[in-house]
């Protein structure tokens, strides 16, 4: 999506100027992949106007691969709004009938699933729309991009997935969010969740209870805000204090954490690991009012991983 923000922490309504940059969750952890030194590619669909190239513009100068992203010619790019306000940012929508929103089960064809170690999915794309929901429901429940028609792909990619619920989204969908994430999340090799989400969604806060409630999801990190963040697999739990860090902004600070992760995941690290890389990728994205981390010259040029 493209982004219009304003400048400072005064509210949108009081604004005279906004910043446009750009953001969406997907799209923030390829950066942030990007920004770590690995190969990444982002599959959406942008609409054919000045958001939708300054987005693949973008996302390109910071290394990540737009090559599999499609224009759409009858649909618009979608954009959010920021607007601070006193207790947090709130995020307005124009996105119903997007680009991104028409995508359907056909993207699950792309050669780029095949030829990678993570596929990164999150709960905001199965809010869009039903050919969306159906999208994800392919590739996370059925995993037919790795079976369908023997792809020749040696091994299958792990399947990554954050929950991350947005209720402003679910409310213009006939599908319940409630059922559609725990099924996506339950069919994830690697889910991310936040306890407050979890709350919300299924009435379950404590780390463990999640964990057992998204089995048998392999590997779960319950993440707590400003107190931690908790991975729970093969019966083991790891717990990683948050550190402290003065906050600007947090849009986008999980997005970030999913990169930080799954940086360790792809360089094998051991659990308590993966989580503090999480929670330094995430800090980077705390301390500015940035969706996403700040590209480096080691992710313009990222090698293969
Ligand atoms: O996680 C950050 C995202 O929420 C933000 O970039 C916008 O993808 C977004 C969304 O739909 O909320």
């Amino acid at each position: 999506m493209a982004v219009l923000a304003p400048p400072d922490a005064r509210p949108l309504a009081d604004q005279p100027t906004l910043r446009l940059s750009i953001g969406g969750a997907e799209s923030n952890v390829a950066c942030g992949l990007a920004a770590l030194g690995h190969r990444a590619a982002w599959l959406s669909r942008v609409g054919d106007d000045p958001f939708g190239q300054r987005i693949v513009t973008e996302l390109a100068s910071r290394g990540v691969d737009v090559s599999a992203v499609g224009t759409d010619p009858l649909h618009p790019t979608g954009v959010y709004f920021k607007d601070p306000g006193p207790d947090a940012t709130r995020t307005h929508y124009y996105r119903r009938g997007s680009a991104a929103a028409h995508m359907g089960p056909d993207v699950a064809r792309a050669p780029e699933l095949h030829d990678t170690r993570i596929v990164h999915l999150s709960g905001i794309t199965a809010a869009l729309s039903d050919s969306c929901a159906d999208l994800l429901e392919e590739i996370v429940v059925r995993r037919t991009p790795w079976t369908d028609g023997g792809s020749g792909t040696p091994t299958r990619p792990v399947v990554s997935f954050d929950v991350n619920h947005r209720p402003a989204l679910w409310r213009h969908r006939r599908a319940d969010g409630v059922r559609t994430l725990l099924e996506l999340a339950r069919a994830a090799d690697i889910v991310f969740v936040g306890r407050d989400e979890a709350e919300a969604l299924w009435h379950t806060a404590r780390p463990d209870e999640i964990a057992a409630l998204l089995a048998p999801a392999p590997l779960v990190v319950v993440k707590d805000a400003e107190h931690g963040a908790t991975s729970y697999s093969a019966g083991h739990r790891v717990f990683a204090p948050t550190p402290p860090v003065e906050v600007v902004e947090p849009v986008g600070a999980g997005d970030a954490f999913a990169a930080g992760y799954l940086s360790g995941v792809l360089h094998d690290r051991d659990e308590m690991a993966r989580l503090h890389l999480g929670h330094l990728t995430a800090a980077a994205v705390l301390r500015t009012r940035d969706d996403v981390v700040a590209a480096t010259a080691r992710g313009q040029k990222a090698p293969a991983s």
